[in-house]
């Protein structure tokens, strides 16, 4: 199997990326190929601030290896650091129909409110199928909402296999988990940056007792039995708990004599004691940031042999001189 996915440096990560996305990176590393990059071209369309983007990107990296990325199991590395990859969006550029990128919901999303929108955003499907095309991947772990963009690159791929040669690109599939596939933020909706919903991952224990404590949650009275499937609490706990742990939960919540509160309680303690031994690794990685440098420019030294590998096939493919 070979392995790619992104992630974007646009704000600290949050539950939502972890079990939709980065626990899969952990799970599948180590197999064939493992590619993980840190998107800072498609951030550049949202993160207008060098130093802030700069940041972002290094607390990325420190995320990333703090959680379980193993440098010698995966290629972790920034995207703009494998150049090859604007190349390829031009390429398949020529040959996107417009109607395709048209209905993709980030750009389509952001044209509902109203707001304006770039050619950056509006083309952010073709950047994402260059990042996969260009590894020859063909699989790649994503949450629910990146599926669409997937079968845009499939779209992509397709067409550009009919009109040059079926061998230019690799097809390749999403792998979504189902039980975490769109993890709820504290106000049930999908967890995500942009609704200031979310649950991040490094956050003192103080802050995240506050957040959870703020999870959005009925008005039944701690005496009334309740329905743990409708409760948000209960579906975050759910990441974290075993089998057992949560027929227990439920049980409580359907005898009643629970109040949510009791509810959060357990779930920030679960929380705590499942990302414990990553807040003492990430503390260990802040103290060598020139060991994490070397591990990003080292992933950028694979990724680009294979990227220039891939980039020269398409560009024989389609016509273009052999590069100089
Ligand atoms: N709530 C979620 N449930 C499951 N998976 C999720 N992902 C994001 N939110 C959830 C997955 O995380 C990976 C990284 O996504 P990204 O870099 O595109 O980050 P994002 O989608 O920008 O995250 P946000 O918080 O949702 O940001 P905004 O608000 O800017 O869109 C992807 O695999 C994604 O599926």
């Amino acid at each position: 199997m070979k392995i790619l996915s992104g992630i974007q440096p646009t704000g600290r990560f949050h539950w939502g990326n972890y079990f939709g996305a980065i626990r899969q990176y952990i799970e599948l590393q180590g197999n064939e190929q493992s590619y993980y990059f840190i998107a800072d071209l498609h951030a550049l369309t949202t993160v207008r601030e060098p130093n802030v983007l700069r940041q972002n990107v290094a607390d990325s990296a420190l995320d990333l290896l703090a959680l379980g990325l193993k440098p010698d199991q995966a290629t972790l590395f920034r995207q703009s650091d494998v150049p090859e990859v604007t190349e390829l969006t031009w390429l398949l550029m020529t040959i996107t129909q417009m109607h395709l990128l048209e209905k993709c919901h980030a750009y389509k999303d952001k044209k509902a409110k109203g707001l304006a929108a770039d050619a950056g955003l509006f083309t952010y499907p073709v950047l994402m199928a260059a990042d996969i095309l260009i590894y020859d991947s063909n699989v790649v772990p994503v949450g629910l909402d990146q599926v669409q963009h997937i079968e845009v690159t499939r779209d992509l791929a397709q067409r550009f296999n009919s009109m040059y040669g079926d061998d230019c690109f690799v097809l390749p599939d999403a792998h979504v988990l189902d039980h975490s596939a769109k993890v709820p933020g504290t106000d049930g909706e999908k967890m995500s940056k942009s609704y200031n919903n979310t649950i991040p991952l490094f956050e003192t224990p103080k802050k995240l007792k506050k957040i959870i404590n703020k999870i959005t949650t009925d008005s039944t009275p701690v005496e009334a039995p309740k329905n743990p499937d409708t409760c948000a609490v209960f579906n975050l706990y759910k990441l974290f708990a075993t089998d057992e742990q949560l027929a227990a939960l439920a049980d409580r919540y359907r005898a009643g004599g629970m109040g949510y509160g009791e509810a959060k309680g357990a779930l920030y303690d679960a929380a705590m004691e499942y990302f414990g031994p990553a807040f003492d690794l990430r503390a260990d990685l802040e103290q060598r940031p020139d060991d994490v440098e070397d591990i990003l420019i080292q992933g950028a030294r694979t990724a680009r042999a294979k990227a220039r590998e891939v980039v020269e096939r398409v560009r024989t493919a389609c016509g273009l001189a052999a590069k100089p």
